[in-house]
């Protein structure tokens, strides 16, 4: 960049700082003697953003000059954590700016810990769909992400004596230097009503007409994502929620003042917080409101867009790909076909045919609980035109079915719309799978579980409609950001067009896996990692580890599927081997843990409070002192995740095989050089593929093996306790009290759950846990077999680059590519 534009870097460098300084005098309207450390941060950022914003209009008028088709990712979660750093470093800037701070006398390194996540999603679903935006702009994808502009991100969790505690999160506190408002873009979004038809002439189709009753706006905030070395320039544009003024002003006037207000409060309450608590009709309601707001307001916008251009919808998909989410936008389906046949006028048919055309849709998840579906009398009353269009899909959709010959009630029953059995309930994803022309899933074994169980039916009539895209993750934030020393490491090694191909150039890396030299560098550089972290957990918690021990982290969002209880079970019996022989040879070793579990899932929560007693237990006791520390680090986000993983020996991906779709933390702790103890489940069967069993420690039942055992009713874990001593002695400690000595009863629920309905085959894989963690430990006490199988880690997970992934939704789903 410097050398092309002629400019000197200490031209750069001093360009920048002057820039900085007037953005603080002008912008921020402070000056270099009083400004405090975020006055210095919004000055930075909203330098940056001068840079970004150049690149940003030229690709906007580049896509519209150029008429290319465009992708719309719609997604009620963007888990985008801290911007400074990812916009400097794919500008190319991180360096000028973080010396043209030196001069002022400001260290990057501070200030950028101030800006704080934007955490607008609960986990996986979320951060991948961020790492989609950065890949999207960096591969010059024409893109749009729409999603809602929470006012409130995932909530911020406090560990009050062991417990978690859900605090609110308020990134916008201090403003957001990244977001532009735009209150000229805006529509008005109904609820409720009712609906009127006037019959169509001669035989034509009838005219609907939605009378809602209440209108709420959802007004556009842009935020510019820019790609590696400023390739191109996406945006971001989320929705806030705002009351219509008028509308409550009347209300006002009329002497109601408080019922005004809470009307107000109703329309804004829309984007007030990602993922209400949905335990409480109320909060479902709210739920649903929020998906419909967005896609709404979403689609109003991509049809404007492309009318503009266009002048008609007849060339919808050729013009505008749309991938849904999972099921949150999946009333996107039946909105589309309102906006075509109720607002523009086009025949069913044809609104039909744009409709499957233009969208597309990936599923996230095969448990049931996480299914959507939504009852049709709240539907009825919240979205009455939308609930008929929907049975007029289903009608369609069943009558072609029988046309084709299909008969049988049960399957006919089972790809309908409407779910019969538990009150009448519309199913999200059965919507999702008609209106889209593809369906798919986020790693191969997800994929087949799709077409194996949840859409079995729906897949035979449709067989083409189901496909694989297995999830990536975007190496600048997850390599280059998160870890420096191991980048320098690589980029010494390979070259600096690493850089631009990591994809391909990482397997370069292979042979130097087989030289002493550089697995001691390698050794080097994660050591450096580890102090950092060492650091961070005595400063957080006060407990001091060693960075020369094994650091074994666990660190995802709190579900049962997940298994952190198995996690837990292996490090008491770990426990008590160690305090049966103190001075036995062990393997110095930290558990780490983090994770937020949702605030009504009793078990995640209790579960979070056993791993702080076990924790307590363990660091107080001074027999096991310098071999065994276990932490629990409270608030995980994405910038503690950014901490944590290139620290990270051992990553543990251990749940119950078939259950978790893909995983994506998996993959960044390869690419930055930790070992997996896995099951064989998700996206860790393709890396064990990519990477070599030899160099991860695959142990447990196969998805295969428990879906016999769940069709075998094997739940009934009482013969595999009596048979290991090692699993009946652990759980006889928990359960007795051995860690919570102030209620020595908190456990026994959930010990007892274990015996007798072990639904997550903990204790089924508990002994395959154990050996292979005596795997984990005689490969760590031979430096040389550990690092070799660490950078071999790092050299195989380039195909997980979610540039990659996008590359195969880009050309097989919305042929941009
Ligand atoms: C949602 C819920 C909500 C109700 C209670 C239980 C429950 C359990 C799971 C979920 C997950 C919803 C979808 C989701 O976040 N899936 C995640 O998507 C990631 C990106 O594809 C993937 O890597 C994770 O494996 C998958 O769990």
């Amino acid at each position: 960049m410097t050398q092309e534009s002629g400019v000197s870097p200490s031209d750069e460098v001093s360009a920048f700082r002057e820039k900085v300084l007037r953005k603080l005098t002008y912008s921020v309207g402070k000056d270099s003697a009083s400004a405090s450390d975020y006055d210095w941060f919004e000055a930075v950022a909203l330098a940056a953003r001068d840079h970004i914003i150049d690149h940003w209009m030229e690709c906007t008028r580049q896509t519209y000059e150029g008429g290319c088709k465009r992708v719309y990712y719609l997604s009620l979660e963007f888990l985008i954590g801290r911007l400074l750093v990812d916009s400097l470093s794919n500008l190319g800037l991180f360096e000028v700016a973080r010396e043209a701070l030196a001069e002022l006398d400001v260290d990057i390194e501070r200030i950028r810990l101030l800006e704080p996540d934007a955490a607008l999603g609960n986990g996986g679903l979320g951060r991948l769909a961020a790492c989609f935006m950065e890949s999207m702009a960096t591969l010059q994808v024409a893109a749009h992400g729409y999603g809602i502009r929470y006012d409130h991100g995932l909530f911020r969790q406090a560990i009050v004596d062991g417990w978690q505690h859900e605090q609110t999160e308020t990134w916008l506190d201090f403003g957001n230097p990244w977001e532009f408002e735009r209150p000229e873009v805006s529509y008005l979004i109904g609820f409720g009503g009712h609906v009127t038809a006037i019959p169509g002439e001669s035989g034509g189709e009838a005219r609907h007409f939605w009378h809602w009753a209440e209108g709420v706006r959802a007004i556009a905030y842009d935020t510019p994502i820019v790609g590696w070395r400023g390739a191109s320039v996406n945006t971001l544009r989320l929705w806030r929620a705002r009351a219509e003024a008028d509308f409550h002003l009347e209300r006002f006037n009329a002497g109601d003042h408080i019922g005004a207000v809470a009307e107000e409060a109703k329309a804004q309450s829309i984007s007030r917080v990602l993922y209400p608590a949905d335990s409480t009709e109320a909060g479902q309601e709210l739920r649903l409101r929020q998906e419909y707001f967005f896609v709404a307001a979403s689609l109003q916008d991509l049809l404007r867009r492309h009318l503009d251009q266009r002048g008609t919808l007849d060339n919808l998909p050729d013009y505008a790909a749309i991938q849904l989410n999972d099921t949150h936008p999946a009333i996107a389906v039946a909105e589309l076909m309102r906006l075509l046949v109720d607002v523009h006028g086009l025949q069913w048919q044809h609104a039909w045919k744009l409709t499957t055309a233009t969208l597309n849709y990936t599923n996230h998840t095969l448990l049931p609980e996480a299914l959507e579906t939504w009852p049709v009398g709240l539907m009825e009353r919240l979205l009455p035109r939308h609930m008929q269009i929907i049975y007029l899909i289903n009608a369609h959709h069943l009558d072609s079915l029988r046309q084709r010959g299909v008969q049988d009630a049960e399957l006919l029953r089972s790809v309908s719309l409407i779910e019969e059995d538990h009150g009448r309930r519309v199913r999200m994803g059965n919507l999702a799978f008609l209106g889209s022309s593809s369906v798919n899933g986020v790693s191969a074994l997800h994929t087949g579980l799709m077409r194996k169980t949840v859409f079995t039916d729906l897949h035979a009539l449709y067989p083409e409609r189901i496909n694989n895209k297995t999830n990536g993750i975007t190496f600048r934030r997850w390599l280059y950001q998160a870890n420096p020393h191991l980048t320098g490491l690589l980029v010494s090694s390979l070259g600096e067009a690493l850089l631009d191909d990591p994809q391909h150039r990482l397997r370069d890396l292979e042979p130097f896996a087989e030289q002493a030299a550089f697995r001691l560098q390698f050794a080097e550089q994660r050591m450096a990692n580890k102090r950092h972290l060492a650091a961070l957990i005595q400063e957080r918690l006060g407990v001091s580890v060693d960075p020369a021990a094994l650091f074994d982290v666990h660190v995802k969002r709190i579900h049962e599927y997940k298994r952190q209880l198995l996690n837990l079970l292996h490090t008491v019996a770990l426990y008590h081997a160690i305090s049966a022989d103190p001075g036995g040879d062990w393997v110095p070793r930290v558990k780490i843990f983090a994770g937020k579990a949702a605030a009504s899932y009793h078990q995640a929560k209790l579960i979070i409070k056993l791993a702080n007693d076990i924790a307590r237990t363990i660091n107080d006791d001074p027999t096991v002192r310098g071999l065994l520390k276990v932490v629990f680090l409270p608030n995980y986000n994405v910038s503690l995740a950014e901490d944590i993983i290139p620290a990270a020996d051992l990553s543990e991906q251990i749940s119950t095989a078939g259950l978790e779709a893909s995983g994506t933390s998996n993959m960044k702790f390869a690419l930055n050089g930790a070992l997996t103890i896995g099951t064989l489940d998700g996206a860790n069967v393709e890396m064990s593929e990519q990477i070599g069993r030899e160099h991860m420690f695959i142990f447990g039942l196969t998805a295969q093996q428990v879906e016999a055992r769940k069709r075998a009713g094997e739940f009934n874990a009482e013969a595999t306790i009596i048979g290991s001593r090692r699993l009946s002695e652990v759980l006889s400690a928990i359960r007795d009290g051995a860690f919570s000595a102030d209620d020595p009863g908190r456990y026994v629920g959930l010990i007892d759950g274990l015996y007798w309905h072990d639904t997550y085959h903990v204790c089924a894989d508990f002994e395959a846990y154990w050996q292979a963690q005596l795997e984990v430990e005689a490969r760590w006490r031979d430096p040389e077999q550990w690092w070799r199988s660490a950078v071999l880690n790092t050299a195989r997970t380039g195909w997980f680059s979610s540039d990659r992934t996008i590359r195969e939704y880009a050309s097989e789903i919305w042929k941009v590519m």
